[in-house]
């Protein structure tokens, strides 16, 4: 069997994503408010310093993201977007021996993004945007889709599911047929349930309680509970608080099977991963 249809073995752009271990992609916020003034060019690099810390400590993907989707957020345009995004991609691309996965629901930041280097689309909104479904098809890159009802800034107004569960399979199975439709291949999704996005906490308790039964759908998934409310909620700590919640849910991720961990603390998570792999190994 040739490389590149090895299923353990996801092709995203130049490189490959190793499906065979848990894998750590860390998170790179590039917003005004992460990092302070300056200019573009002291943010970029900034970012690119953060970014290499993140690949040092053992991250093989990079999610790169210029617009909030915290509840509240104010709208960002495609250009400013671009330009937040764009000089970033190319930075790491650049310096880094790293896959970069691009969080973003534009199809123009998509297409510039993949042009630059990027080896993953990220989009929280799973390609339902106009033009998105045809931008990611087009970048040969995959994608990952993952569960939002709504939009993020009012995705926290009272939500409710007959069953969450197969609220998100269904919605998962309609995303990855929308796919199939527009050209892109199964073999090149990623699949995730969208941990505190239009989820209660209750939602979100039981939707990580019940994880192994997404993996019915046939597609690796990725799973981002890293410093979210759901810990804040249940542990009653701040957001500079939740590293222990996180580690524990990340814990538990991988023993139910997910295979993408996306993180802020990249080197405390990626111990607990060599940990687990360690104890696999053993006879
Ligand atoms: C503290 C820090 C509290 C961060 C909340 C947050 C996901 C995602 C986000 C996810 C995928 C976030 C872009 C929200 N979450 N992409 N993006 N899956 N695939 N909030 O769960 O990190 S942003």
């Amino acid at each position: 069997m040739s490389d590149s249809c090895n299923p353990n073995r996801l092709p995203c752009g130049s490189r490959f994503l190793d499906l065979t271990h848990p894998q750590v992609m860390g998170i790179l916020n590039i917003t005004p408010d992460s990092f302070s003034d300056g200019g573009r060019y002291a943010q970029r690099d900034a970012a690119l310093r953060h970014a290499e810390a993140m690949w040092r400590a053992g991250a093989s993907l990079i999610d790169v993201g210029g617009e909030s989707t915290r509840p509240g957020a104010l709208a960002v345009s495609p250009i400013e977007e671009l330009e937040r995004v764009a000089p970033v991609v190319e930075a790491i691309a650049g310096e880094l021996d790293v896959i970069i996965s691009v969080d973003t629901s534009t199809p123009a930041v998509m297409r510039e993004a993949a042009r630059l280097g990027a080896g993953l689309i990220n989009d929280v909104r799973s390609l339902q945007r106009e033009g998105a479904l045809d931008a990611a098809a087009d970048s040969g890159l995959p994608v990952c889709l993952m569960h939002m009802r709504g939009e993020p800034t009012t995705m926290q107004q009272d939500p409710r599911y007959a069953d969450i569960l197969s609220e998100v399979r269904g919605f998962l199975v309609e995303r990855m047929a929308a796919c199939a439709t527009a050209g892109i291949a199964a073999e090149r999704l990623i699949l995730d349930p969208g941990f505190g996005f239009a989820k209660t906490l209750e939602h979100n308790l039981r939707l990580f309680k019940h994880l192994e039964s997404l993996h019915e759908l046939g597609r690796p998934l990725l799973v981002g509970v890293s410093r979210k409310s759901m810990i804040g909620r249940v542990l009653g700590h701040e957001v500079g608080g939740r590293l222990y919640g996180s580690l524990a849910l990340a814990a538990l991720a991988v023993g139910k099977g997910a295979q993408i961990l996306r993180v802020h603390d990249v080197a405390e998570t990626v111990d607990v991963v060599r940990m687990l792999a360690a104890v696999a190994a053993a006879e």
